[in-house]
């Protein structure tokens, strides 16, 4: 196959879009951003690092996709209820976007002293944010919630384990009310390879004529560090618990500069793509922990890709 069937995405030639000089406030980086269209404008949901290395949530708008204004504030802080705050205390990380009948669920990683947890809250308007609640116990991170419910269940992909140098494999799990979750089980397991130490899911899944399309990450650990990369899978329509294809080579990687060198080296890492009317999909994705970029491919191309993988 050629190269450029295998490896579909064409970086913005201006990435990143957002560094921390782009950020009104001092911060020390802005990184893995969630992505949705919100009212005729593009919006990212920012993982910003403070100087003290703690994490928070900050919007950014834009009407082109490319280039960004980021709020004057944070929007969403670890919170200070006192029944929760000690998960959140050491930071909330790498928000998803799923829009689910006209309202927008984000997922995001509570990070305390106990170990990562997964949270999930809700807004109408991107002013106002409501905590709905933790969801997992720890040890558990990069979730996505499916855009619809499936058998009249909201169901969930996560990621438990992948700690402590134990294997990551990615998961879902189904719940009534989106607060009570159950009946999990593995959705795709690291082989070794690419991905051979954990995976996670990467943006939330897209509905197309093939199946659930989603991105996911793939982490080696080599002499180095982590090398974290990029795979994509598609799931059936009606049992999404069944993958029905997946790519056995990574997609995408860190090649660039600002992919290569940042507080933590060799990483990329999608929280959220756009499909545009024209069939293009947008990735944005942070960039060695330390920026955020932009990359670009065809749905066509990616769905091709994905069922010229198929698992059966
Ligand atoms: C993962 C997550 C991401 C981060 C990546 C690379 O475990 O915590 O937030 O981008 O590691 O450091």
């Amino acid at each position: 196959m050629k190269q450029s069937i295998l490896y579909p995405f064409t970086r913005y030639p201006h990435n990143p879009i957002l560094s921390r000089e782009d950020v009104p406030y001092a911060c020390n980086t802005v990184f893995n951003a969630a992505a949705v269209k919100f009212a005729g404008r593009y919006l990212l949901l920012l993982r910003i690092e403070d100087l003290s290395g703690v994490s928070h949530l900050t919007r950014a708008w834009s009407r082109d996709g490319y280039h960004f204004q980021v709020d004057e504030r944070p929007w969403i802080t670890p919170t200070k209820d006192d029944d929760t705050a000690v998960y959140e205390v050491y930071g909330i990380e790498d928000p998803r976007i799923t829009a689910i009948d006209g309202v927008y669920y984000i997922t995001y990683t509570a990070f305390g002293p106990y170990g990562p947890r997964v949270a999930i809250g809700r807004t109408r308007d991107f002013a106002s944010f409501e905590r709905l609640a933790l969801v997992t116990e720890v040890d558990n991170k990069d979730a996505v919630l499916f855009p619809e419910k499936v058998d009249g269940k909201y169901l969930l992909i996560d990621r438990p384990a992948g700690f402590a140098g134990k294997r990551g494999d990615i998961w879902i799990q189904e719940s009534p009310d989106m607060i009570h979750w159950g009946r999990a089980r593995v959705l795709l397991s690291a082989e070794p390879g690419w991905a051979g130490s954990k995976l996670g899911i990467s943006t939330p899944p897209i509905r197309t004529e093939k199946g659930w399309l989603a991105f996911y990450h793939g982490v080696r650990r080599t002499p180095s560090g982590n090398l974290y990369r990029l795979g994509c899978l598609l799931m059936d329509l009606k049992d999404p618990r069944r993958v029905i294809g997946h790519t056995p080579h990574f997609i995408f990687g860190p090649e660039e500069i600002y992919e290569r060198t940042g507080d933590v080296p060799n990483v990329i890492f999608p929280c959220g793509v756009i499909v545009e009317d024209d069939g293009t999909l947008k990735m944005y994705y942070g960039a060695a922990d330390t920026h955020i970029a932009l990359a670009e491919a065809s749905l066509g191309d990616i769905l091709s890709l994905c069922s010229s993988c198929a698992t059966q």
